[in-house]
């Protein structure tokens, strides 16, 4: 069997369609886990969520051992923490940064990602779709590495 895609969720996500629907839909994050699955189709997915920072760290770790490719929305520890930085820069594994909102349409503080410059690739701002899409461009990178 293949390697898995790792998908690694920040904090506040578990809550996604039961609060501030506004701002980040009515699709859960068990909707988004299942739409990733579906897109992979072959690849298998591992789909987790954390609030903790030091548990996102140690996903990233095994990540780099166990993962054909990683995608991670770090919600709010996108704009704060040089340690996810410093554990995605370990990584020689596609990485794709994921947003639901556009961050940059929104206040000053969410401008700046600790995430971005350690990625290959950030894709925001379309809601669910934004997984769909990270799923696609993680497993194309895949397909494009050489072993
Ligand atoms: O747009 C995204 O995906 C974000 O990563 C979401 C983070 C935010 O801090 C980033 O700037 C952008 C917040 C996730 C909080 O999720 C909630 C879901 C439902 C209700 C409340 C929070």
């Amino acid at each position: 069997m293949s390697k898995p895609l790792y998908v690694l969720n920040g904090p506040n996500l578990n809550l996604l369609g039961t609060r501030e629907p506004e701002v980040y839909g009515r699709t859960t994050l068990a909707e988004i886990e299942a739409a990733c699955c579906a897109r992979a189709d072959n690849t298998p997915v591992v789909f987790r969520q954390s609030n903790i920072e030091g548990e996102l760290v140690d996903w990233i770790q095994e990540a780099g051992r166990e993962a054909c490719a990683l995608i991670i929305n770090p919600a709010a520890y996108t704009h704060t923490s040089v340690a996810l930085h410093d554990a995605l820069k370990t990584l020689d594994i596609p990485v794709i940064e994921c947003h639901l909102s556009n961050p940059l349409a929104r206040e000053a503080f969410r401008h700046h990602s600790f995430v971005t410059p350690v990625a290959d690739g950030m894709i925001s701002g379309l809601g669910p779709k934004s997984y769909e899409l990270a799923v696609d461009a993680a497993l194309s990178l895949v397909a494009r590495r050489v072993p």
